[in-house]
């Protein structure tokens, strides 16, 4: 009895044994696999998974990735280790406030820092940056590709545009060292004596202009004779006594804020229009009207093939008049001799093939007296070059007119990079000036503005008196 006892308890023994074994072979990795289920399952609910990851989370070597990549994430986003269960919601909602696709995903906080740094703003403005840029281009009428200079130009927005005169620091870096450049070339071997950042009434100035400034245009007489039958071509009297007395003038800008202005008719009222270079009006009338009388050029409208001078319809209307710029104490005939673009040549062919059409060469000694009182008023060194064409028709209207209306020379609120009315071509030396003494120009038209701020904001538009009917007392030196 006591002997099969024994076996029967060997038996049972044996049997549990083998019921345990059997059970955790059975029964043991079916636990396991649940337990990493949960665990991917978790994964999967957090949102915490990228793409290709979700295919090889039942392996549970990989939730030690998990973390390295999202360390690799947070380091590459600079963002503190705080931020590391949420980095992947944080860009994809990034990515969708900003509009951006997702393959920018991985870019978008690295961009936006950087943006924010090579713009110049506070990193409090990051979570804004890109819409903000998107919504400033279209405000500013830029493609996106323009999208990372839109800020910079934002500068001059919060100076409010000529509200203040304007000096060399008021500019953007690359035009304030164009500015030095030219100071330190000095192409024209200018040597001005001269006084520097006058404080001179508006008065003062508009007399200055009237008698320092003698704007006149080349007779046969100015040159030799040995050029005598080169000068037959050029008209027998001075554009002043050609042209006679104009009343009421406009002088048009090429700029681009001009367009949506819709002042075509209002500038069409006037007398006489004057337009620069190759400026169209064809298709652009509503904003700046169709009438051409003078048209105002540099040299390189002539000369440059692209322009195509002698044959485009565009220069057979009104009154032309060239102009191009000699060294600063250099005589006529110097610069006939060596202009700075070969003009006189086409110049001459031009006369031969339109003998009807007026067509005016200006003295380069006028553009030089100007300019020594755009320096004189202004409040530091300017560009040793000669000013634009804009301030040179403004002056020569001022001449032949009793009153000039200017249109965006002075820009108006709808001010961009974008240069012209006619081109999609963006540069803000176009306003601002690289080569021209163009921010002081504008200075100084400012100061002798006889119309409202508002029709400058609203219109870009300033009112100018004619030079002829004014009074001054002594000719101020
Ligand atoms: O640009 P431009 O002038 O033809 O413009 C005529 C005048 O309008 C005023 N302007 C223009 C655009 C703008 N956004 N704001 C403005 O205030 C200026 O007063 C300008 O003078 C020139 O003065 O002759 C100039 O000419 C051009 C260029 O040679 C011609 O357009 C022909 O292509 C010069 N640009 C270059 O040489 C690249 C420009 O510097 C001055």
């Amino acid at each position: 009895m006591v002997r099969i006892l024994r076996k029967l308890s060997l038996f049972c023994s044996m049997a549990l044994c083998i019921s345990y074994f059997l059970y955790i072979g059975l029964f043991g990795h079916q636990k396991y696999v649940a337990s990493t289920t949960r665990t991917v399952k978790h994964q999967y609910q957090s949102g915490f998974i990228w793409g290709n990851e979700i295919s090889n989370a039942s392996s549970p070597e990989r939730s030690t990735d998990h973390v390295t990549e999202e360390q690799k994430e947070a380091q590459k986003n600079n963002l503190p280790t705080s931020k590391l269960s949420n980095i992947v919601t944080y860009k994809q909602k990034e990515a969708q406030k900003n509009n951006l696709p997702t393959s920018k995903l991985s870019n978008i906080v690295t961009y936006k820092q950087k943006e924010a740094q090579k713009n110049n703003l506070p990193t409090s403005k990051l979570s804004n940056i890109v819409t903000y840029k998107k919504k400033e281009a279209q405000k500013n009428n830029l493609p996106t590709s323009k999208l990372s200079n839109t800020v910079k130009s934002l500068k001059y927005n919060r100076t409010k545009l000529w509200e203040k005169e304007m000096n060399s620091k008021d500019l953007i870096e690359r035009l304030q060292k164009q500015r030095s450049n030219y100071r330190g070339l000095n192409r024209y071997k200018v040597k001005y004596k001269g006084k520097v950042s006058q404080q001179h009434s508006p008065h003062e100035i508009l007399c200055q202009l009237k008698h320092r400034v003698n704007i006149t245009t080349l007779k046969s007489s100015d040159l030799p004779d040995n050029v005598s039958s080169w000068s037959q071509c050029l008209p027998n009297k001075d554009i002043r006594e050609a042209v006679g007395k104009l009343k009421r003038c406009a002088v048009v800008s090429s700029a681009a804020s001009i367009r949506g202005s819709r002042l075509g008719q209002e500038i069409d009222s006037h007398d006489a229009v004057l337009r620069f270079n190759a400026a169209l009006t064809k298709q652009f009338e509503v904003d700046v009207g169709s009438k051409t009388t003078l048209r105002l050029m540099n040299s390189q409208i002539v000369t440059q093939k692209e322009f195509h001078f002698l044959e485009n319809s565009l220069f057979k209307d009104g009154i032309l008049i060239v102009w191009d710029p000699s060294p600063y104490n250099a005589d006529t005939y110097q610069w006939y001799k060596k202009p700075e673009f070969k003009f006189f040549g086409p110049y001459q062919e031009y006369r031969l093939a339109n003998p009807n059409q007026p067509f005016y060469i200006l003295k380069p000694q006028s553009l030089w007296q100007m300019w020594e009182i755009i320096q004189e008023n202004s409040p530091e060194l300017i560009h040793p070059n000669p000013p634009s064409s804009g301030s040179i028709g403004i002056l020569l209207m001022m001449n032949l007119c009793d009153e000039v209306n200017v249109y965006e020379f002075l820009p108006s609120s709808r001010q961009s990079d974008r240069c012209y009315y006619f081109r999609e071509f963006f540069d803000a030396a176009c306003t601002y000036g690289a080569y021209h003494p163009l921010i002081y120009e504008k200075n100084l038209i400012k100061k002798l503005n006889q119309g409202t701020n508002d029709d400058i904001v609203k219109n870009g538009k300033i009112t100018l008196p004619g030079l002829r009917n004014l009074e001054c007392e002594t000719p101020t030196r």
